[in-house]
């Protein structure tokens, strides 16, 4: 099977098996689903001649040698899904680059830097309130403080990278000089509907959107559904019904602006009874990161003149953000180009989805390629990238990596 397209839908294929029983693939971070995807791309990684380490923030590092000195450049994406996600979300940016590097060793062909392909451990952030370790660790940005964040069964996310045979402490030291640094490249699935709408395999990414999570829990007085008086009733519920509809309200009525909230628990969770406490998170979006601050702080404000009136508990925190992060003008010219050299258009399109690459830039520059994603549906099941898209993503990494080996010649 050469064929690079192929060989990538199997390998994918073979890595969405591993993941917690369901719909779609469900792989956490540091998770026996995740140590499975490690060993598996372990293999390929070794079995294309690569060294491969797993560093303290369970980032799993395949290091292709270059000259003495010589500097590196990065690519990669994230091993982690949503939960029922699909296929393609992270991991392909991981498989993709991997089949390039052997496409050029197969021709023989040396490059005169080192490469390094990165298996982030936690992108998503849905197992704990907290995302990007791997490439905040490298970038020498991570809050350590994030390692007591604790996911919905108490397990903090120290714990958990213990747990996985690592030690978070170290994390300050990944910290990579950025002078030793080419730059980065993110191959990712569009997760939108753009490329396919123009007719495009593939797309070079202008810029990514930042982000913003607010969780909240709304406090309120449980009782008997039959018996509880409707007067003065404090149903959490009806709180938090009236914060979702704000937030949709809020970026309905707001240029450039998304929110969303999906994510919500509620307690006890039982038909008869009032509810007394609901957990949720608000999210928002934006390429324009006053537009997203904005947004966030009128949602505070609504919160605490809805916890006046009502006489319910609202507590509400910002407990993440991520400003929005332009892709580098040079990284990106040689990915046009790479794309036009097999005959598509070279398209731009920004990122409405966050990626690893937010936090990379933050280290050196960074780009990334974008893979038609088949009716713009991602964080689904029914995902999907063409093989014929994944092979001609190779032939555009190849050639970037050679057109990058020919400027240091
Ligand atoms: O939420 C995002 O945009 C990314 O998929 N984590
Ligand atoms: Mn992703
Ligand atoms: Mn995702």
């Amino acid at each position: 099977m050469t064929d690079p397209g192929a060989r990538a839908a199997d390998r994918l294929a073979q890595l969405a098996g591993l993941s917690a029983p369901g719909p779609g693939v469900t792989r956490l971070p540091f998770t026996e689903h995740h140590r499975a995807a490690l060993d598996l791309l372990r293999g390929w990684m070794e079995g294309a001649g690569l060294q491969v380490r797993l560093d303290d923030a369970g980032t799993l590092i395949g290091r292709l040698d270059g000259p003495e000195g010589a500097p590196t450049f990065l690519m990669g994406s994230h091993q982690d899904s949503v939960r029922e996600g699909g296929a393609y979300d992270g991991i392909m940016g991981v498989v993709l680059p991997l089949l390039a590097l052997e496409r050029l060793r197969a021709e023989g062909v040396r490059l005169p830097f080192t490469v390094e392909i990165l298996a982030f451990a936690d992108e998503e952030g849905v197992r704990f309130p907290t995302a990007l370790l791997g490439p905040r660790a490298l970038a020498g940005t991570v809050d350590m403080g994030v390692l007591d964040m604790q996911d919905a069964d108490g397990v903090t996310l120290r714990a958990a990278m213990e747990g996985f045979g690592l030690h978070p402490d170290a994390i300050p030291g990944l910290a990579r000089p950025p002078a030793g640094i080419i730059g980065y490249l993110e191959t990712h699935i569009e997760q939108g509907p753009v490329l396919e709408r123009a007719g495009q395999a593939l797309g070079v990414v202008t810029a990514i959107c930042g982000i913003e999570r607010h969780p909240i829990t709304v406090t309120g007085q449980t009782g008997h559904a039959g018996t509880l008086p409707m007067e003065g009733r404090r149903d959490a519920l009806v709180g938090a019904a009236a914060l979702v509809a704000e937030v949709h309200r809020l970026a309905q009525s707001t240029d450039g602006l998304l929110g969303t909230v999906g994510y919500l628990e509620v307690a006890p969770n039982a038909v008869n009874a009032v509810p007394r406490e609901v957990r949720l998170t608000a999210e928002f979006r934006s390429a324009d990161d006053a537009v997203r601050d904005g947004g966030g702080a009128a949602l505070h404000r609504f919160a605490a003149a809805l916890a006046d009136r009502s006489g319910l508990g609202i507590d509400i925190r910002r407990s993440y953000a991520q400003p929005a992060q332009p892709c580098d003008a040079a990284l990106s010219d040689r990915l046009e180009t790479a794309i036009r050299d097999q005959g598509g258009a070279g398209l731009r399109l920004a990122s409405g989805a966050t990626h690893d690459a937010s936090a990379m830039a933050d280290l050196c520059p960074v780009a990334m390629l974008f893979v038609r994603c088949r009716d713009g549906l991602s964080h689904t099941p029914a995902e999907h990238a063409d093989p014929a898209d994944m092979g001609a993503a190779v032939t555009a990494i190849v050639a970037v990596l050679k057109g990058l080996a020919g400027a240091r010649r």
